[in-house]
Parts: C-alpha cells; sequence; structure tokens
C-alpha cells in the first residue's frame, strides 16, 4: 500500500477529511515541545482548523528524548491522521498543521535558532509531568536533577525543557527582541503559574539580566483533555484500510475534545477561540476540575484495575464494583472540593463515566499507571488535603493512593512483576525490598517520599493509618475484594 505524503494524498479515501489549505503558504508562529500523539490528536487539530484563516499560526514540533516521531513522520510530509473511535463509529481525519519536525536530541541548535525568530510567538509545551524536572510536591525546580545539573553547566546545549525555553530566551534577549509566549499544555496544577515558576527558578540559576527578562514572559494556564491512548499495530491496520494509504504514526482518539485558554498572550495569539477552545480570564477552577474528577479517577482505575486484572480502562469501569467507587469518589470526595458555580457536576461526572466506557478506546491501565509519582499530588492529594481541611472524609481517595503503593512495590497480585515506570522506580524498588509484605512500615516508606506527600500528610495520623488498613487489605485479600468493602 502507498505511504501517506502530500503527492499521494489525492488517493487517500474520499470519505477522509483533510485539511483546508495551501500548505506552501503556511509558516511557523508556534514551537511546541513535546509532540506526541497527546498534541497531535489535541492542539495540531485546532492549529489545523485554523490555518486557512490565519496561515501565519503553523507548529513546528520538537521532541526532547526520542527521534521517533520524526523518523515515522518526515516521510509523509509531516501528514499523519487523526482517528475518531466511539460507540457510533470511526472517521478519519488528515492533519497538515505540523510544519516541520525537529529531533532535538541531534538538532538541538536547529530548534535554538529557531525559537529565537521572532516570527515565532508561541512556544507551547505538552512534556508530561516529569518533563517540569520539579519536586511535584512543592511544584519548585529540582537543581539536583541530572538535566538540570547539565543544563546548567551547558546551557547553550540544553537537554531539558526549562533548559531550551531559558537557552532560546537568553538568544531573544541579546538579539532586543520581546519574548514568546510560553504556554504549558500539561496536566499540572495552574500550569502556568508551575511553568513560570520553574523557569525563573532556571533562569535565576543563569544570571540576574536573564532573570529580569524571563519576567516579562506571559506564561497562560490552560486546561487540556482528550483521552488519546498509544498507538498500536491494530490501530495503523485500521487507519491503513480506511484510508487506503499507510500511516506509519497515526493517532486514536475520542471525539470529545476540550481546551481552556486564559488569555493573556501579549505577543499576540491565534484566535483559537473561532475553533472551538474557550478563552477565559481564569483557567484553574476548570484545570481543578479536570484534574481531581478526570485524572484523579483515571488513576485510581488505573492502580485498582490494574492490580484486579483489567487490561483496559474501558473494562474497568465496566466492572460494577470500581464502577461504584469511581462515582462515590468523584460524588462524594472531589465534587464538594469543586467550587464551580454554573458547571453541571454531575453532568460532567456522568460524561466522564461515558468517555471511560469509550469500548473503542483500547486505554491501558498501565499507560495511566506510568509517572504515579509525578501526577499523585495534582490528581489525588490536593483533594484529600482540602477534605481533611474541611473535616471530611477520603477513604475513596486514599484508596487510590493504596493502590499506587501497592502497585508501586512492583509485583502483582499473582506474584509477577510488574513493570513499574516511574523516574522513583528505585527508590519505590528500595522501599519493597526494606520493607517486604507489611503494610506498616511499606506506608511509612513511600509516605517518606516528601517529594510525592510533602511534609504535612505523612504527619497526619490518620491518613497514615487509614492507608495502612487500606493497604494491608490490598496485599491479603487483592484489590477486587478490598474495592467492594470501601464506601
Ligand atoms: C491520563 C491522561 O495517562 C494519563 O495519566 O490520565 O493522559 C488523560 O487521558 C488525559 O489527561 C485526558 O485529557
Amino acid at each position: 500500500m502507498p505511504r501517506l505524503t502530500p503527492e499521494t494524498l489525492a488517493s487517500a479515501s474520499p470519505s477522509t477529511r483533510r485539511y483546508a489549505y495551501d500548505r506552501g503558504a503556511i509558516a511557523p508562529g508556534i514551537v511546541h515541545l513535546g509532540i506526541g500523539a497527546f498534541h497531535r490528536a489535541h492542539q495540531a487539530v485546532y492549529v489545523d482548523d485554523l490555518l486557512a484563516q490565519h496561515p501565519e499560526w503553523a507548529i513546528v514540533g520538537a521532541s526532547l528524548r526520542r527521534p521517533d516521531t520524526k523518523e515515522a513522520l518526515e516521510p509523509q510530509g509531516n501528514l499523519y491522521s487523526v482517528l475518531v473511535r466511539d460507540t457510533s463509529g470511526s472517521a478519519c481525519r488528515i492533519i497538515g498543521s505540523i510544519a516541520g519536525i525537529i529531533d532535538a536530541t541531534t538538532e538541538g541548535e536547529t530548534l535554538l535558532e529557531l525559537m529565537a525568530r521572532p516570527s515565532v510567538r508561541i512556544v507551547s509545551l505538552t512534556v508530561t509531568e516529569k518533563g517540569y524536572c520539579h519536586d511535584p510536591a512543592t511544584g519548585h525546580l529540582d537543581l539536583a536533577h541530572p538535566d538540570i545539573v547539565h543544563d546548567l553547566a551547558y546551557p547553550s546545549t540544553p537537554r531539558s525543557a526549562p533548559g531550551f525555553l531559558v537557552e532560546a530566551l537568553e538568544r531573544r534577549r541579546r538579539a532586543g527582541l520581546a519574548p514568546f509566549t510560553i504556554m504549558s499544555c500539561d496536566n499540572l496544577p495552574s500550569n502556568g503559574r508551575t511553568a513560570q515558576r520553574i523557569v525563573g527558578e532556571f533562569a535565576a540559576a543563569r544570571g540576574r539580566e536573564l532573570a529580569a527578562y524571563v519576567e516579562t514572559v506571559a506564561f497562560p494556564s490552560t486546561m487540556v483533555d482528550r483521552i488519546v491512548p498509544a498507538t498500536t499495530d491494530a490501530d495503523r491496520e485500521a487507519v491503513a484500510a480506511m484510508l487506503g494509504l499507510d500511516d506509519a504514526w497515526p493517532v486514536v482518539t475520542e471525539a470529545f475534545s476540550q481546551w481552556v485558554i486564559e488569555d493573556h498572550f501579549p505577543a499576540g495569539r491565534p484566535p483559537f477561540e473561532t475553533v472551538g477552545a474557550q478563552v477565559v480570564e481564569d483557567v484553574e477552577p476548570f484545570e481543578r476540575m479536570k484534574l481531581r474528577m478526570l485524572n484523579g479517577s483515571h488513576s485510581t482505575l488505573a492502580y485498582l484495575g490494574y492490580l484486579a486484572g483489567h487490561q483496559y480502562v474501558a473494562d474497568a469501569i465496566g466492572d460494577s464494583a470500581l464502577r461504584d467507587l469511581i462515582f462515590g469518589l468523584m460524588t462524594e470526595e472531589v465534587m464538594p472540593t469543586l467550587d464551580m458555580p454554573g458547571t453541571d457536576l454531575a453532568g460532567y461526572r456522568d460524561a466522564l463515566l461515558d468517555r471511560f466506557a469509550n469500548p473503542a478506546l483500547r486505554h491501558r491501565t498501565w499507560q495511566i499507571a506510568m509517572d504515579g509519582s509525578q501526577k499523585l499530588p495534582q490528581r489525588l492529594l490536593g483533594t484529600i488535603r482540602d477534605r481533611i481541611a474541611a473535616g471530611q472524609s477520603y477513604d475513596r481517595l486514599a484508596l487510590g493512593v493504596a493502590g499506587w503503593m501497592r502497585y508501586a512495590t512492583g509485583t502483582d497480585e499473582k506474584g509477577d512483576p510488574i513493570d513499574v515506570r516511574d523516574p522513583m522506580v528505585d527508590r519505590f524498588r528500595a522501599i519493597a525490598a526494606e520493607a517486604g509484605r507489611d503494610a506498616e512500615p511499606l506506608v511509612g516508606g513511600f509516605l517518606g517520599l516528601r517529594e510525592v506527600f510533602g511534609t504535612d500528610l505523612p504527619d497526619d495520623p490518620a491518613f497514615r493509618a487509614l492507608l495502612v488498613r487500606l493497604l494491608a487489605s490490598l496485599l491479603e485479600q487483592g484489590a477486587a475484594a478490598t474495592v467492594g468493602q470501601v464506601k
């Protein structure tokens, strides 16, 4: 089968929607760091809808870790397809908004030169939680992080996102240019403020004048939402059958998509509101709602679902005990912590339960379980803190945390190893090796991870005792039985 390229595009199956502009006339106004599946199914689609009217806002995407996206898409002229799937069927669309891809591991200088060009006015980010090289409990830059140590020693050949951002800003400063706007699209609390703190601290470590310039940078917060599981070979085959062309790396997603953007772009922005994004004064209530409701539920389902033997989210939410747990977690424990006048939170919850149940998306619990140390604070622990402060119960949220601890021990309920992916996995191994299968020392060991739990939660005796009880039950009775008991 021929490969998807600008030349073969005309032969794609006529039912396929495709970009509606002259790609020869588009120019990059956005540089995006972290061009993974999520970005390609989310921001790049919104931009694809804009380019016919606003050709100056195309995207050049960069990968900071691996060359694989560039290797897959460059032979396709950076065209790729987005396959939307749910119970009502599937639809394929070809996206043209990626004007170029840079492999930052070998082309760092090309990336920095581009970021320093006046025509680039936005640098956006989906580098995942760990890409911020920060301490998740406090939100401050981790100055001992190996990539940060490297980037401060060799600032003109950076590896990390903060390193690239600050070096590019330094070049703009020296050239007498205005800064670009930095738009975080990661699932972090107040992601704009978090990015600002980290980039500001990195700049301060480089020098005073640079730090002063970085203070003039705008960091709008955003809330992003679209479920995008990792692409599989079966997805590639499905796309090829629909297109009549081979696409080396399509992305598969749901119909739902949401993007809420804080309106703070002094260097200019595309009219995102004309293509379905919500441009608002204050994003934080939306972010908190999404992180606590969607992602908090997702992580809880991922750990407990994995332990109970569910490979996919749709199977986990199809398990009535887990569904009851997630329904109760959102209704009883999360919704009361959210202050969202005018938002139908029960409707939002019900829509989430439907989205999780989408049988056409094969979203692995193992995928969501990744990087728990970076995710737990904003997904579960912040809510627990609010519940403790209000003197209210949080058993279901605590079960999510205990599920994470059980998962992080690295052995499943059959005694088989779990492939735990997390920047702190070596510390999990040491904790599990020392504590064995005894809940009390395990909880003590995990709560000792201050980067995750801060200093307040480990000192709360009721929180600790609840975790010990739940983890003991997970170890002795297993996830399925324990989930059924927590009300
Ligand atoms: C998921 C998210 O992998 C994960 O941790 O919870 O990627 C989730 O699918 C997105 O935030 C949905 O918008």
